[in-house]
């Protein structure tokens, strides 16, 4: 344990803009440089960039804890941006017993349940925007589809009124600046933090909750003491911080994986059975949440290198998902590859609580297109939406042909 390598440095700031709008570069010069690597912009930052320490990192919560933020900054040393999160930012045993009922609330056996609805809404949304796309000669397939799909179906699913859903995307954008630097895209999103937070907040109570959805079930969990009364409106905050932006950007980022690759597009239209193979290799090539953090506990290594208490450890999840290392031929987009294994979702005892529901969402919309739509094109340049973890889209616009 004593001896360790030496390990290297580089001068990359993972946040500068050019970084944000194209990533690869910059995770192929960290991969290249070493299993793990300093990022000396920032104090204490550790970057595992490859496939195998970002998933060992992942793997090891007990070294590697959430409670200390899963963003750039240790809530050991400064203060959170909101109150912490008894779930993404919380360590066993506390994350372990919250965890278990929204694991519940999310269960296969649940979201069989909501399967129907979800097929139904997304075949009416694409037929909405192939009558779109024929009456004006293209959409925009982010304000069109991905942001107003996931932000019918889910915020239905926990239960929330239709008015005011765009504070959750709003929100999500906060959420997920938050976890970068205190960087104007930080500054931007909260700008209108204090009533987009007060709807939240308002929206966690019960009595804003439809009775028998997601977030009144957090509720009944509550009434069977499962989980501590006062926990229930911050679990719920967890479902609307964590259910809208993440699918609408892996929705948005599977649309621009298609588009990019019109061979791909023609055998998921051959066969729509492969809409979930689709979405799944679109979460590797363009993985939507880029990164997330953990902090040290202890004293430790990985692959032989010195980590310190309190370091932070950035996992590179996209870049991961990209690792020659892990896959052959890992920037092409191909939608019979065996993409499991990607940790888009993470993986360990935090991997994504919300996975089968956003599988359900991604699967559904590109299945509902490949039947409807025998190509899409490219209708003009797409715009990016800067966030400090998200890959984002701002505008994409594409011509859906029909059959
Ligand atoms: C990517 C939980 C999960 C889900 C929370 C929270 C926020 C975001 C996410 C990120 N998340 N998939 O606030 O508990």
């Amino acid at each position: 344990m004593t001896e360790t390598l030496v390990t290297p440095e580089l001068d990359i700031d993972p946040y500068a803009e050019a970084n944000l709008i194209d990533p690869y570069p910059m995770h192929q010069r960290i991969r290249d440089a070493g299993p793990v690597v300093r990022l000396t912009r920032y104090p204490r930052l550790l970057a595992c960039a490859r496939h195998a320490e970002a998933h060992a990192v992942l793997s090891n919560h007990v070294d590697f804890i959430s409670g200390a933020g899963v963003g750039l900054s240790n809530f050991n040393l400064e203060p959170p941006f909101r109150p912490k999160s008894l779930i993404l930012e919380a360590d066993p045993p506390l994350h372990t017993q919250n965890r278990a009922v929204l694991s519940r609330i999310l269960s296969p056996k649940a979201v069989l349940q909501i399967r129907a609805t979800f097929t139904a809404v997304a075949e009416a949304m694409v037929e909405r925007c192939v009558a779109e796309s024929l009456a004006q000669g293209s959409i925009d397939a982010i304000a069109a589809l991905a942001q107003p799909y996931p932000l019918k179906v889910f915020p239905d699913a926990v239960g929330l009124e239709p008015e005011g859903r765009e504070n959750l995307l709003l929100y999500g954008d906060m959420v997920f600046n938050s976890m970068g630097p205190r960087n104007a895209l930080l500054a931007k999103s909260a700008e209108r933090m204090a009533p987009v937070t007060d709807w939240i907040m308002r929206h966690c109570q019960r009595d804003h909750l439809r009775p028998g959805g997601f977030g009144d079930q957090i509720y009944q969990a509550a009434d069977a003491g499962e989980i501590e009364a006062a926990h229930a409106p911050m679990l719920v905050r967890s479902f609307l911080s964590a259910g809208v932006d993440t699918t609408v950007n892996g929705i948005g980022n599977a649309l621009f994986a298609l588009a990019q690759h019109p061979q791909e597009y023609a055998r998921l239209h051959a066969d729509p059975g492969l809409a979930r193979s689709a979405f799944e290799e679109a979460l590797r090539w363009e993985t939507a949440t880029q990164t997330f953090f953990r902090t040290a506990a202890r004293d430790c290594q990985i692959a032989g290198h010195a980590v310190a208490e309190n370091d932070k450890l950035l996992c590179m999840l996209a870049s991961a998902n990209r690792d020659p290392r892990r896959w052959t031929d890992p920037d092409r987009y191909d939608i019979t590859r065996r993409a499991s294994g990607h940790i888009a979702m993470g993986t360990g005892i935090h991997g994504c609580v919300g996975q089968v529901v956003a599988r359900l969402e991604g699967e559904v919309v590109l299945a509902a297109l490949a039947r409807r739509v025998a190509r899409i094109e490219v209708a003009g340049p797409h715009t990016r939406r800067l966030n400090n973890t998200l890959r984002a889209l701002q505008t994409l616009p594409l011509r859906l042909i029909p059959v």
